[in-house]
């Protein structure tokens, strides 16, 4: 997890007047995530439990007069520049921009006026990581372009329009965790999200308190959910909703189980479907534990989604596993890849006076196989997208 240097709220004001030769009118920040439990469940309609990241991506911005989007990102090092036929529909913005552009659209397309802007963006979230930087990146837009247009909309309505930029502009297929993590996580707390109503509780996650401590292991394996894995995962979980006469999913207990996968034929979809009804049961017993303090328990139930995922789901890829596997045998409660899947990275939940051995065993694992170096950074549930100034 490296990157540009320096504080990145630091970085993204000195971009700004560097770039634009002007005072920026206010700073936005949106964390990055991690989800504790509960993969490929939100477009199941189903549970999940993430919580925010320390690291951010940080927009500085300021309105225009004229219906044009400036926007300079630290990452590319490029300044692009997009107007209101870009954003009439889309898909004609492309690259990192499509994101931005995307926010832009998504307002526009519910009704709102957007103002022309400039923006600066740096980011800590790492790239490709399955952390969310592109969530970020979206929320981070949102919160700025709302506040430069006077608009105040409800935070429980903000996710789905950071989520069409992306689905509709973009053209990614996510569901709603991402978005809905990055805006409406809180400081200390995990996001127990229902994604069928969007209703949310936030249960508290401390684990100072408990000794413990969530280590966020980058595999190195590059991670791509746009591409056509994710793509088909989502296509057979509705194929097999539809098989079943469901609405979702969701909508299939793990007592139904049994039943359900009798009733269909093709044993790859059976996997799927058992992989998504004994996820979302996961994440009710995780968040059941949590409300009952017992945090050092729920370590069972994330090496249960891990192997879910590599077993049924079929997301999983070697560096991931090893991963895993090494946390395990170095004394973790319990690992498990996070995020789209196909690389990213793993959590891993231990004993605070065990981190550094568990990173030690991770980073043993991964040179015995020549696999690049891992990154291991310890965290804590963080606040979600903020105006900072
Ligand atoms: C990606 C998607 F963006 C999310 O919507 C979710 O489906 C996740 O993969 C898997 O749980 O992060």
């Amino acid at each position: 997890m490296t990157g540009p240097t320096g504080d990145v709220v630091e970085r993204a004001t000195v971009g700004f007047t560097d770039q634009y030769d002007a005072p920026a009118a206010g700073l936005w920040a949106a964390p990055g995530r991690v989800n504790l439990i509960g993969e490929h469940t939100d477009y199941n309609d189903g549970f999940v439990l993430p919580f925010a990241l320390p690291m951010r991506t940080v927009v500085a911005a300021d309105r225009r007069d004229d219906e044009r989007w400036t926007v300079w990102s630290e990452l590319s090092g490029e300044t692009i520049d997009f107007d209101a036929d870009d954003v009439a529909e889309p898909g004609r913005v492309t690259g990192w921009g499509a994101y931005v552009a995307g926010v832009v659209w998504a307002l526009r397309d519910a009704g709102h006026a957007v103002p022309g802007a400039r923006l600066a963006i740096a980011s800590d979230v790492p790239l490709g990581s399955g952390l969310s930087s592109s969530a970020a990146l979206e929320s981070a837009v949102l919160a700025a372009l709302l506040d430069l247009a006077g608009l105040e909309l409800p935070a429980e309505r903000l996710p789905r329009l950071a989520q069409r930029a992306e689905n509709v502009y973009v053209g990614a297929p996510t569901g709603i965790m991402d978005q809905s993590a990055v805006i409406r996580c809180r400081v200390g707390h995990a996001l127990f999200l229902d994604c069928r109503d969007e209703s949310v509780e936030h249960i508290p996650f401390d684990l100072d308190a408990a000794g413990l401590t969530v280590l966020v292991i980058d595999s190195r394996a590059p991670h791509r959910h746009a591409d056509g894995e994710y793509a088909a995962r989502r296509r057979s979980c509705e194929a097999a909703a539809e098989a079943l006469g469901v609405p979702a999913l969701r909508d299939v207990t793990v007592d139904q189980l049994d039943a359900a996968l009798a009733r269909l034929d093709d044993t790859e979809t059976r996997r799927r479907v058992r992989h998504v009804v004994t996820e979302d049961q996961r994440v009710l017993d995780t968040v059941a534990l949590l409300r009952a303090g017992r945090v050092r328990d729920i370590g069972p139930l994330l090496t249960a989604s891990h192997v879910s995922m590599r077993d049924d789901f079929e997301i999983t890829v070697p560096e991931i596993d090893t991963a895993v596997e090494a946390a395990l045998s170095a004394g973790a409660l319990g690992a498990r890849m996070t995020g789209g899947g196909f690389g990213g990275c793993v959590l891993a939940l231990v004993e605070s006076d065990r981190a550094d051995a568990v990173s030690d065993a991770v980073r043993a694992a991964y040179a015995e196989r020549n696999y690049t170096a891992p990154t291991t950074v310890p965290v804590l549930p963080a606040p979600g997208a903020t105006r900072l100034r």
